[in-house]
C-alpha cells in the first residue's frame, strides 16, 4: 500500500529498491528509438509491457503443448488443460480467493463487469432498485449499470468526489439506503489515480446487505490485494494492465454469488448436458465460461502473475510511488501546471494540463521526444466534467520505469512550454 502524500518520498524505502537495470532488460519493448530519441514509456494505466518470462510462456505454449482443453484424452490436451487450470489457481493466490472456482477468466475488466451486470444484475435489480457508482468510473463500470437500470427501470445513483479526487464517504454513506442492490466502484481510478478505502466501503454497504463490486484494473499492478481481506463480493481486472497478455482477465465472486447467477453466454463447456427439451449449466466456474476460452492469454497472465510475485508487489508499489512523489514535485513547480486528482492515496497516475494547451497537443509533442503518454478522456467523461475540463495529459508509471525518465517527462514539459510561449 502506498503512503500518503504527506509523507512522500522520492526514494524507496530501505530494502525496497527494485533492480530497475535488471527489470528493464527483461522486457525487450523498451529498448527501441521513437522519433530518433530513446522510448520512454509512460502510458502504462493504458497498458502495460511484457517482460520476457510471459512473451516465453505464450510462444512455449504454442510451440509445445498447443490443444483444446476440458475436451481431449491426448496428451496434448491433458497438458494445455494443466496449464490452463494451473494459470487459474495462480488467479486464487494472486487476489486471496478462497477457491480456484472463484476465478471466472474473462476477456477483461470491461467484460467482467458486464458478466456481473447480465447475471447478478440482471436477477437482483428491478424496477425503483438501485445501483451506486462513483464520479470516478471509467466508462466500464458505468455504462453496464446503465443499461441494466435502462432495462429495468432501476436507478443508478452516483456517490460524488471533492476537488482533489476524494471519494465523499458521507455523501456516499447518504445513497445507501433500502432500495440499494450493488454498489460498484474503482479500487484505484485511472483519470485521477485516487486509491478508494475499498475495505471501509465494503464494511458500509455490508452493514446494509449490499454487495460490493470493485473495478480493479489500475490496482493490481500497483497495490496487494486479498479480496478476503477486503471483503468485497466481486472483484475485476484486465490481464494486459498488470504485465500479461491482452485479451485475458478475471472476475473473482464469492462462490456463493457465483453459484447462484445465471450463466452469461451459452455454448460449449459450459453444460453439462444438452437436449433439445432441456440444458443443464456445468459448475462454477465454467458455467460463465462458454466456448474455448484464450488458454494462451490464461498461461501468459500466470506467468505474469510469477513474475510480479518474484519482485514483490509491495517492492513494485514502494518504486512507483517513489516516482510518482518525484514527478508530482517536478511537474508541478512548473508555471502552468495543474495537477487534475491531488488524492493523498493515489497509485500509479499523474494527470495535468498546461496553461489552456491542449493535451493533445502535449501528448503530440512529448511524442516528438520519445515519451509516450495518454491524453482525452481516458474512458473516464464523468470525471472530466466534474472537473470542468475536456481532457487530461496522463502519465502513468510502471515497475520498469525510472527516475530518469521522470526527468526526461520534466524537460519534455518545459519543451511543450516554449512550443506554445
Ligand atoms: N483503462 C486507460 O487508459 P479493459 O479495457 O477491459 O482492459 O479495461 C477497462 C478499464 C476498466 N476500469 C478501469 C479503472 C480502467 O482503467 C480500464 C482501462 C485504460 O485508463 C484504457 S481506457
Amino acid at each position: 500500500m502506498t503512503a500518503p502524500a504527506n509523507q512522500l518520498r522520492a526514494t524507496p524505502p530501505a530494502g525496497h529498491a527494485l533492480n530497475v537495470e535488471k527489470i528493464r532488460a527483461e522486457f525487450p519493448i523498451l529498448h527501441q528509438q521513437v522519433h530518433g530519441k530513446p522510448l520512454v514509456y509512460l502510458d502504462n494505466a493504458a497498458t502495460s509491457q511484457k517482460p520476457r518470462d510471459v512473451i516465453d510462456a505464450i510462444s512455449r505454449y504454442y510451440e509445445r503443448d498447443n490443444a483444446n482443453i476440458h475436451r481431449g484424452v491426448h496428451a496434448l490436451s491433458e497438458r494445455a488443460t494443466e496449464a490452463y487450470e494451473a494459470a487459474r489457481c495462480a488467479a486464487q493466490n494472486f487476489l486471496g480467493a478462497a477457491l480456484p472456482s472463484e476465478i471466472i477468466f474473462v476477456r477483461g475488466t470491461t467484460e467482467a463487469i458486464n458478466l456481473v451486470a447480465q447475471t447478478f444484475g440482471r436477477t437482483r435489480v428491478g424496477a425503483g432498485d438501485e445501483v451506486i457508482v462513483t464520479t470516478m468510473e471509467h466508462h466500464s463500470n458505468i455504462v453496464p449499470w446503465q443499461m441494466l437500470c435502462g432495462e429495468k427501470g432501476a436507478k443508478l445513483r452516483v456517490a460524488p468526489i471533492s476537488d482533489r479526487g476524494e471519494l465523499d464517504l458521507e455523501e456516499f454513506q447518504k445513497l445507501l439506503g433500502p432500495k440499494t442492490r450493488l454498489v460498484a466502484l474503482t479500487h484505484v481510478s485511472n483519470a485521477l489515480g485516487t486509491i478508494n478505502p475499498i475495505r471501509e466501503i465494503v464494511r458500509m454497504a455490508h452493514d446494509r446487505n449490499v454487495p460490493v463490486l470493485v473495478d480493479g484494473a489500475q490496482a493490481v499492478p500497483h497495490l496487494k490485494v486479498d479480496v478476503r481481506d477486503l471483503g468485497c463480493d466481486f472483484y475485476a481486472f484486465s490481464g494486459h494492465k498488470v504485465y500479461g497478455p491482452t485479451g485475458i482477465g478475471v472476475l473473482y465472486g464469492k462462490s456463493d454469488l457465483l453459484a447462484a447467477m445465471p450463466p452469461y453466454q451459452g455454448g460449449g463447456d459450459m453444460i453439462s448436458s444438452v437436449t433439445f427439451e432441456k440444458t443443464t449449466y456445468n459448475k462454477v466456474p465454467f458455467k460463465f465460461e462458454a466456448g474455448t476460452p484464450d488458454v494462451a492469454g490464461a498461461i501468459g497472465l500466470g506467468a505474469a502473475f510469477a513474475y510480479v510475485n518474484g519482485l514483490g508487489i509491495e517492492k513494485i508499489g514502494a518504486h512507483e510511488h517513489a516516482l510518482l512523489a518525484h514527478a508530482t514535485e517536478a511537474v508541478s513547480a512548473i508555471p502552468g501546471v495543474r495537477l487534475i486528482g491531488t488524492a493523498p492515496q493515489k497509485a500509479g497516475v499523474l494527470s495535468f494540463l498546461i496553461d489552456d494547451i491542449h493535451p493533445h497537443d502535449i501528448g503530440t509533442i512529448l511524442d516528438q521526444e520519445g515519451i509516450a503518454i495518454r491524453t482525452g478522456h481516458h474512458c473516464s467523461e464523468p470525471v472530466m466534467h466534474r472537473f470542468g475540463i475536456p481532457a487530461t495529459a496522463r502519465a502513468s508509471f510502471a515497475l520498469y520505469n525510472t527516475f530518469q525518465e521522470v526527468d526526461a517527462l520534466v524537460r519534455g514539459i518545459a519543451k511543450v512550454r516554449e512550443v506554445f510561449a
